[in-house]
């Protein structure tokens, strides 16, 4: 068997790359990315808090199949299974500009129309701030159908374009990352911040769905540190990795 390239690191995002969106790990991922870190580094960036992604991969033990785990875009990273670092966002913001803008969402989502509203519109986390029109406590059933409502309605691109405005004097960033959410952080706290973890790996190649401006994705793509890959589901991302894989 050929050794393992330490010098290589295969960084996945979750939703949409490892996952179908919020939905558990299949076994022949499970499976495949076992297999791939027999080869290389394997590790992972979600923009979703530990616990959110956790489930998705099938609990606790998930933290030991990656050689980083990086969860919140790297605002909590472990390492080998290990806490590494946890950031702070009210420390890094301050209470008054977390106010103002707690109660800029709130307001702005009162004004919204929407087929359903349900519970969590706002998820206060370590490195963001998570804001959901319909709510996290929503049902797999009216996820769906806000994400179509919100392709139809464009609910999440008009918020970003009022926040964007109302925060312009801010160095505050609003991401769409997910199908009913939008995520908000301190600029330089997207994704790029795992990299500040992995400076040991020669190569980073990037896998993710959201690579789009706007796009959560979409700087740690684009960044000149890492080879970034667009996929268009989880089978496409093992087609992706197996052609990669391939080449080499
Ligand atoms: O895909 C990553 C996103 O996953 C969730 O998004 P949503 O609930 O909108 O589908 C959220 O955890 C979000 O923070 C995260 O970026």
């Amino acid at each position: 068997m050929t050794a393992r390239d330490e010098s290589v690191c295969f960084l996945f995002d979750v939703d949409g790359t490892l996952t179908a969106p919020r939905q558990r790990i299949t076994k022949e991922m499970d499976d495949f990315l076992c297999d791939l870190r027999k080869k290389v580094s394997v590790c992972l960036v979600g923009g979703s808090d530990q616990d959110k992604i956790l489930e998705q991969l099938g609990g606790e033990e998930a933290l030991n199949h990656f050689d980083y785990f990086f969860s919140e875009n790297g605002l909590v990273a472990y390492k080998k299974g290990e806490l590494l670092a946890r950031a702070n966002i009210q420390k890094h913001l301050g209470e008054e500009l977390v106010q103002r803008f707690i109660n800029y969402a709130l307001a702005y989502l009162s004004k919204l129309e929407l087929p359903v509203k349900r519970g969590t519109f706002i998820e206060f986390r370590s490195g963001l701030i998570n804001v959901c029109p319909v709510g996290r406590s929503c049902s797999q059933a009216e996820r769906t159908q806000f994400f179509e409502f919100d392709q139809k309605n464009k609910i999440r691109e008009n918020m970003v374009s009022a926040m964007r405005k109302e925060f312009a004097d801010t160095d505050l960033i609003f991401a769409i990352g997910g199908q009913i959410s939008v995520d908000v952080f301190p600029k330089g706290w997207d994704k790029t911040y795992c990299l500040n973890y992995i400076k040991e790996y020669k190569t980073i190649r990037f896998f993710g769905d959201k690579t789009m401006p706007g796009g959560n994705d979409h700087e740690i793509f684009e960044d000149p540190r890492t080879i970034g890959y667009t996929v268009t589901s989880p089978e496409n991302t093992r087609k992706q990795v197996t052609e990669v894989l391939n080449s080499l």
